[in-house]
């Protein structure tokens, strides 16, 4: 049964883009029918959620409760929410199809039309919001899931059950950077003995790489413009890493790669490295450009290319069925066969996610990880010195 009284929470706010955010104490109002309400145990701080600060994801974003990767336990379920009881374990997917537009029809849900549209306009999969500012102003829910608080309201579709054996503040990771780093892999179709070229190894390009090493990819090299990522990136399976500060990157991944990748991924989001993504391919082979560039930003390709049949195509939080992608990757995790914890860099409360956007801005860190409910997350936060 659904909680019928709003509650009061500490939640991360946007006021406005060029504003540091803060921690405010606002009301979430409780679930509707098709929607859960999660206890956060924990939340991701990704590089989209600074897009958002800075205000480059377009006009309106705002005042918005952020964060859209993390996870936690569900406290009360509304209406005819099936398969999902309070007590379970649940990581956050951040589109949650509606299964009746035509992407969603053709089987291709992570375009789903119902949920971009709301998701853009800050609300839930009915259109409507369940946050408030104590002032009574409607709050957006960012991305659809707003975790960078104490509890969320949101669809069933966007609480993916994950085991209890894996602890939250790493399930956290689940259900942005790494179905969208792995799914990107999938998506590109690698196979056992492809080259591969990686070029940003962040929170999501580092999961490009273990998804790239799991597929069988003989040559993975790194590209990135910190030593600290380079290294983060070898222990994930990267063979190579290639320092992008003004060295010609292009030259020496081909170098590496005898000529010439047959998989490059652009997961940094610039148009500069979706050039480079491309001029490091052999003939045939495929660029997967997962990183997003502001709006009005063009790449310019060389036409010739294309006698040489290779292939430029986008891949959006992994391009399948999140639901079954998270099944299949958790299956990795409780086999060992993928480690989620490496990659955070830093565990942190609600008060520091400012400074947290600050180390994505200057390329200092890995992931860092908010743990919200140290009992929940199984994890401490580092106190400062
Ligand atoms: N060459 C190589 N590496 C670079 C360069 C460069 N010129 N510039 C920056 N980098 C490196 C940085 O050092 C850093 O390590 C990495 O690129 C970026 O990593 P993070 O950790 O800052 O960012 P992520 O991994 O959290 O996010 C990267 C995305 C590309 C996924 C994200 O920014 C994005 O564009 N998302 C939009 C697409 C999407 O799916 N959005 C939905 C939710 S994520
Ligand atoms: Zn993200």
């Amino acid at each position: 049964m659904a909680r019928r009284a709003a509650i009061e929470i500490d939640a991360v706010v946007l006021r406005r883009p060029g504003r540091p955010v803060g921690v405010e104490r606002v009301r979430l109002d409780p679930p509707r029918a098709d929607e859960v309400l999660v206890r956060v145990a924990a939340a991701g701080v990704c590089r989209s959620d600074l897009h958002l600060v800075d205000g480059q994801l377009g006009e309106g974003r705002w005042p918005m409760v952020l964060g859209h990767e993390g996870a936690g336990v569900v406290e009360a379920v509304g209406e005819h929410v099936d398969g999902l009881s309070a007590g379970d374990h649940v990581a956050f997917c951040f589109v949650p199809s509606c299964g009746a537009c035509r992407p969603c029809r053709s089987g291709r849900p992570t375009l789903c039309e119902t949920a971009a549209r709301n998701s853009a306009a800050g609300m839930l999969m009915d259109g409507t919001s369940r946050l408030r500012a104590r002032d009574g102003m409607l709050l957006q829910h960012g991305l659809m899931v707003a975790c960078f608080a104490e509890y969320v309201v949101v669809p069933a579709g966007g609480a993916v059950r994950v085991p209890p054996s894996i602890p939250l503040w790493e399930a956290a990771l689940l259900g942005c950077g790494v179905v969208t780093g792995i799914g990107a892999v999938n998506r590109a179709g690698v196979r056992v003995g492809d080259s591969v070229c990686v070029v940003g190894c962040g929170g999501v390009g580092l999961q490009v790489i273990a998804g790239a090493r799991l597929a069988g990819a003989t040559t993975i090299v790194a590209v990135d413009r910190t030593v600290e990522k380079l290294e983060l990136a070898r222990r994930r399976g990267a063979t190579d890493a290639v320092i992008a500060a003004e060295r010609d990157v292009v030259e020496e991944v081909r170098a590496i790669a005898d000529g010439g990748v047959d998989h490059a991924f652009e997961v940094v989001g610039s148009a500069v490295t979706i050039r480079q993504a491309w001029d490091v391919l052999r003939p045939g082979g495929t660029a997967t450009v997962v990183g997003v560039t502001p709006k009005g930003v063009d790449v310019v390709l060389p036409a010739i290319d294309f006698l040489s049949e290779r292939t430029i195509t986008g891949s959006y939080y992994g391009s399948t069925d999140v639901r079954v992608a998270l099944d299949q990757i958790v299956q990795l995790v409780v086999s060992g066969r993928l480690e989620l914890g490496e990659v955070v860099s830093d565990l942190i409360g609600l008060d520091d996610v400012e400074a947290a956007l600050e180390r994505l801005r200057s390329g200092e860190g890995a992931r860092s990880v908010i743990v919200i409910d140290e009992g929940l997350a199984r994890a401490r936060r580092a106190v400062e010195p």
